[in-house]
Parts: structure tokens; C-alpha cells; sequence
């Protein structure tokens, strides 16, 4: 999470964005480095959900938001990342929910931003979809990481690229998490992880790759987004 910090009084207006503006996982704790995760040790408290993405909330902290395709394994992966199996609800008929979930962690939110890409959704809704995410990222001083998740399994849909162009919009740091790796053969993964990389024009260091399933990826990814912004 190097480049977070940076970012801060980079003030270029985003230009760089996801393909360069990198939040780097945190190196000692890749694979083989005797990886434990952070996050599970630390207590977390379900804050609420919000409709407003200016929602004032105490204490002020910084946030982690998780964004993605609905279905995309979210919920599990937050409830992975923080060791609490009930926490988000993990649904296999994807969301109607247009709420900001916020968790608390001692010393950070994690925010589970609501789903995208319903193929139902109408015109209207999907704009006002665009509209609360917009709002978020612009907006949300204390917003220190984005966790963007792509299930390793698809190519991305437009609405994966639309997302993409309003994150570099936003000039946010950015870790893309290729999901549900558990899917694929080990051999099949590394293919398909360095096709879907290719296709998002994504750096190796910009991407976890993890299972909520098998835990591949967690400790890491619980490592980034305990440092994120700076502080740990
Ligand atoms: N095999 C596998 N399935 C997963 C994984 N993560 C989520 N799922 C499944 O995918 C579906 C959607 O998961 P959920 O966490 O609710 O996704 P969300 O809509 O993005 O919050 C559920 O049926 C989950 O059990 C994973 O890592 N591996
Ligand atoms: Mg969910």
C-alpha cells in the first residue's frame, strides 16, 4: 500500500488510475512469507447501511470500500477477510440493495458498496447507480482504498469497464481481487489470472488473486487492506 499515502497530494485529477495508480500489496506478506492476516485478530462491529454516500459517521477513520459485480463474491470475501462467517450476508439470489454497508474495524471502515451489472436493472436505476458511486468516490475524503473484484472465471462485462473508467477517473488507490479462484485448476489459474490481467491492462502487483472458499489470497489481501492509507 506504498503508493496510497502519495496519492493524497498527488492532486494530478486522477489521470493515472487503475493501470497505474497502484495500491501494491503489501510485500511481506506474498506467498511463502509465512502469511497471517491482520484483520481476523481485530474486532469488528456491523456500523450500518446508508442510502447517502456523505454520510457523516464517528468517528471519522479511513475507509476501505469494496466494489463489484453483483454475485462477484463479496460479501463472502469481506466475511473471509475478517474471519466472521455471518457478518455480510452472502446471497445466491443477487441485490436489490442500493446501501452503503459499513463495518467497523478499530482503526477503519470497511465499506461494502452495493453490487453493479444486474442484466434487470432498468435505465433509471442503473443511473442512479452511477450517480451513488460517483458521489462516493468524488466526495469521500477519508477513502483511502478500493478493493475492485472481478471473478477470475468471466471476461469483464461493460459494466466491469465502465467501473474501471470511473475508478481511474477517481484517481483512488485501487487492488483489483480476481475472485473464486477455487474454480479453476492450479495450472488453468495462472493462465486465466494473466488473460484477465491483459484484458484490464492490470500489472501482476495490482492483483490478489483469492478464494473465500479456500482462503487462497486472504491473509494477503487482509494485509493490504490493514495498511491501506497509510497507517496500520
Ligand atoms: N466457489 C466459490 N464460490 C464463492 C466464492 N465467493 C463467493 N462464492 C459464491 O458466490 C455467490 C455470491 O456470493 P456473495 O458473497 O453473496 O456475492 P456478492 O453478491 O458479490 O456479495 C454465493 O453463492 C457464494 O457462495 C469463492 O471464493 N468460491
Ligand atoms: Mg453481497
Amino acid at each position: 500500500m506504498r503508493k496510497a499515502g502519495g496519492r493524497a497530494h498527488g492532486g494530478t485529477g486522477g489521470q493515472s488510475g487503475v493501470g497505474s495508480n497502484d495500491w501494491i500489496p503489501a510485500p511481506s506478506v506474498r506467498p511463502g512469507a509465512g502469511s497471517t492476516n491482520p484483520l481476523q485478530s481485530q474486532p469488528i462491529e456491523f456500523v450500518g447501511s446508508f442510502p447517502d454516500p456523505q454520510v457523516d459517521l464517528e468517528p471519522r477513520l479511513p475507509e476501505i470500500a469494496f466494489i463489484g459485480r453483483s454475485n462477484v463474491g463479496k460479501s463472502s470475501l469481506i466475511n473471509a477477510l475478517v474471519g466472521r462467517p455471518g457478518l455480510a450476508r452472502v446471497s445466491s439470489s443477487p441485490g436489490k440493495t442500493t446501501l452503503l454497508n459499513f463495518y467497523r474495524l478499530p482503526d477503519r471502515y470497511l465499506v461494502d458498496l452495493p453490487g453493479y451489472g444486474f442484466a434487470r436493472a432498468s435505465k433509471s436505476s442503473r443511473a442512479g447507480y452511477r450517480r451513488l458511486i460517483l458521489n462516493y468516490l468524488r466526495t469521500r475524503d477519508r477513502l483511502s482504498g478500493i478493493v475492485w473484484l472481478l471473478d477470475i472465471r468471466r471476461d469483464p462485462s461493460p459494466d466491469d469497464r465502465e467501473m474501471q473508467e470511473l475508478l481511474m477517473e477517481s484517481g483512488r488507490p485501487v487492488l483489483a481481487v480476481f475472485t473464486k479462484a477455487d474454480k479453476l485448476t492450479r495450472s488453468a489459474l495462472a493462465l486465466r489470472a494473466r488473460e484477465l490481467a491483459r484484458a484490464l491492462d492490470l500489472q501482476p502487483e495490482q492483483i490478489e488473486l483469492t478464494s473465500s472458499r479456500t482462503g487462497l489470497g486472504i491473509a494477503e489481501l487482509g494485509a493490504s487492506v490493514a495498511t491501506a492509507g497509510g497507517t496500520s
